[in-house]
């Protein structure tokens, strides 16, 4: 059942609000007990068009949740999806300003670069493979709007899935001359490794990660577009990190990607 607009609209702006005045807030579910992940995603998706009404470009997607360990502790069983908007890109000779945050972490993940629009129900990981023309090594930070990072899942999609930043490095691969599930990676702070992991833990295999997005999203006749970024999920858990550090991931075959904090 569709929320009532108003509801819909609070939501939304008090999430927005949060974002953009840097606090913490009580999670919705606090307030609207019955939301659904239904609902949920209708509240995302109103939320990434007011961000498209304030002149942000949606430029991809995300997934979260992509981990079984990761599940397993938010007891789901199924991954989710965000939107990547352009002013969430920072690159990375450019340190990234802490006051911009509230309590920020990194995570290691996979981009994939889309060369062809793709939409359907039964989309495979090897058709992801088909349609990317790149793969590469990218850290997100997430900032969850909500207090403590505490939130049930339906609170966390409405929250755009606690998206904030990405960078991506400089090494752009084609899919077709590595195997992306054997990717090993290494995210240190300050030149101390932080946290170790491999891209399995990506659903098996980043590409089955992106599959599972289009698949959802084609649910509701979308897709992803030529161009299109996709941040295939974290590989390891997120590090927090405080003005002055800086955090690099190193990936085989992949390069590395780092950014400083200010
Ligand atoms: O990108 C992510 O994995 C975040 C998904 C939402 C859960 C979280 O904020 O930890
Ligand atoms: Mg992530």
């Amino acid at each position: 059942m569709s929320l009532m607009q108003g509801t819909e609209q609070e939501i939304v702006d008090y999430l927005l609000a949060a974002e953009k005045e840097k606090r913490e807030v009580e999670k919705i579910t606090t307030r609207y007990p019955s939301l659904t992940f239904e609902q949920a995603y209708e509240i995302q998706l109103k939320l990434i068009e007011r961000k498209e009404q304030e002149g942000h470009r949606r430029i991809g997607v995300k997934l979260g949740l992509t981990s079984k360990p990761k599940q397993e502790m938010m007891g789901v069983h199924e991954s989710i999806y965000g939107y990547l908007m352009e002013d969430m890109l920072a690159l990375e000779w450019e340190p990234i300003p802490f006051s911009g945050f509230i309590h920020p972490k990194a995570e290691p993940e996979i981009a994939f670069l889309i060369d062809e629009d793709i939409q359907g129900t039964e989309v495979t990981a090897e058709d992801i493979l088909g349609v990317t023309k790149y793969v590469a090594p990218a850290i997100e930070i997430i900032d969850s709007r909500y207090l403590d990072f505490k939130f049930t899942l339906v609170d966390v999609i409405a929250d755009n899935c606690s998206s904030s930043k990405f960078i991506i490095g400089n090494k752009w691969v084609s899919p077709q001359i590595l195997d992306l599930k054997e990717i090993g990676v290494y995210m240190s702070k300050n030149s101390e490794v932080a946290t170790v992991g491999t891209s399995a833990a990506v659903l098996g295999h980043p590409a089955t990660a992106v599959a599972w997005a289009v698949n959802k999203l084609g649910e509701t006749g979308r897709g992803l577009k030529k161009g299109d970024i996709v941040l295939s999920g974290a590989i390891t858990e997120a590090i927090s990190f405080q003005p002055g550090d800086t955090i690099m991931a190193q990936f085989a075959d992949l390069g590395s990607v780092s950014f400083s904090c200010k």
